[in-house]
């Protein structure tokens, strides 16, 4: 489905076209190197989302270089690209390490013969301008555990051994009912297939409201990989999920844990200062026309709340476990301050 037809059916999400793996020992072929690799976003997609802020608390920002791609996606053959423009710091409309304007010439460039969806994020190769990978799932997991010597030191273990089954089960869990979840309710092609998706977004919603009344983080006293997962659903939620996505029955704001949660990790170094709430309205207003045809980008919520007391300390735990936060997020990474 492109994000701006009215849908006809459940939305299905594509398996990812090119998931070549890359990592420190280079056994599948590709060898993590700094500067080789570059990543493609768009702040708006939660997708990428996950990989940037993986990104940033393994301190990856010198190994791998971050492109951001403007939020209103360009129509190019009667299909939304993903493009760089002067508004994401590209004057001349092109990417000044990739040389390119759409994404999709990356894709290109890797198969030439390529008919397939090109989403965000994507993981290209600078020597060759090819895509690598647009497998957000495997780039969390492979930046996280795969990429030693390249990560920064007193980066976090967000996949720890003794803890991956719980991780796995509870990412899955969150991916159907709320990460893919919202999409279903927002893009639902009729009542019904609507219905069933709100009640499992707010389902799992409430199961997770109570699971972080008695604990800091989701899985043990740290963060995990399944807190990154859960953020970039959140932070959206009131600003897109709510009102674009007809996901309604509650704001987030009105979950006293989760939203407190939510907070805690907004305010922790590669949370929030990777978060763009204006990149967010604008992207799901202006580009879904087929469900906001007026393609009026809504005001609100007022974000200032993001940086209120959290006051989840008081629950134990440490953000970074034995690791600890990572710097400044690099110059010309920051996003605008609520
Ligand atoms: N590639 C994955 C997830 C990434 C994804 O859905 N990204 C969105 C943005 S949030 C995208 O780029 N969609 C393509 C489009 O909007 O045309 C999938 O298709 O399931």
């Amino acid at each position: 489905m492109r994000a701006n037809e009215i849908p006809t059916e459940e939305i299905k999400r594509d398996p990812a076209a090119f998931a070549d793996r890359v990592t420190a020992d280079g056994r599948f072929g590709r060898v993590a190197e700094p500067g080789r690799y570059r990543l493609v976003v768009s702040r708006a997609c939660p997708w990428a989302h996950r990989v940037v802020i993986t990104r940033r608390l393994m301190g990856l920002e010198q190994a791998v270089s971050l492109a951001v791609t403007d939020p209103r996606q360009e129509i190019i053959e009667g299909e939304p690209h993903w493009v760089f423009t002067e508004e994401t710091g590209s004057p001349d409309g092109r990417d000044p390490v990739l040389g390119i304007h759409a994404l999709r010439e990356a894709y290109l460039a890797r198969d030439p013969g390529y008919t397939g969806g090109v989403s965000v994020p994507g993981l290209v190769d600078v020597d060759s301008g090819h895509l690598v990978s647009n497998d957000f799932d495997q780039l969390v997991r492979d930046m996280a555990t795969e990429w030693d010597g390249l990560v920064r030191d007193g980066a976090p273990d967000l996949y720890p051994r003794e803890r991956r089954e719980e991780i796995d089960a509870l990412s899955r869990e969150i991916y159907t009912d709320l990460n893919n979840g919202v999409y279903r309710a927002g893009f639902a092609p009729d009542q019904e297939h609507y219905d069933v998706a709100v009640t499992d977004v707010f389902a799992r919603l409430d199961a997770l409201e109570e699971r972080l009344t008695g604990q800091r983080y989701l899985v043990g006293d740290s963060i995990t990989e399944a807190d990154v997962k859960l953020f970039p659903t959140l932070v959206r939620f009131d600003a897109a999920y709510h009102g674009h996505f007809k996901c309604n029955i509650r704001k987030l704001t009105e979950y006293p844990a989760l939203w407190a949660y939510a907070r805690d990790l907004f305010q922790t170094p590669g949370f929030g200062d990777t978060t763009d709430l204006d990149h967010v309205r604008v992207h799901y207003y202006w580009v879904h026309s087929a469900i906001n045809p007026t393609r009026i980008v809504a005001a609100g919520p007022d974000p200032r709340g993001w940086l209120t007391a959290h006051h989840r300390e008081a629950l134990g735990g440490d953000p970074f476990g034995a690791g600890t936060a990572p710097g400044p997020v690099p110059e010309g990474e920051r996003v605008p301050e609520l």
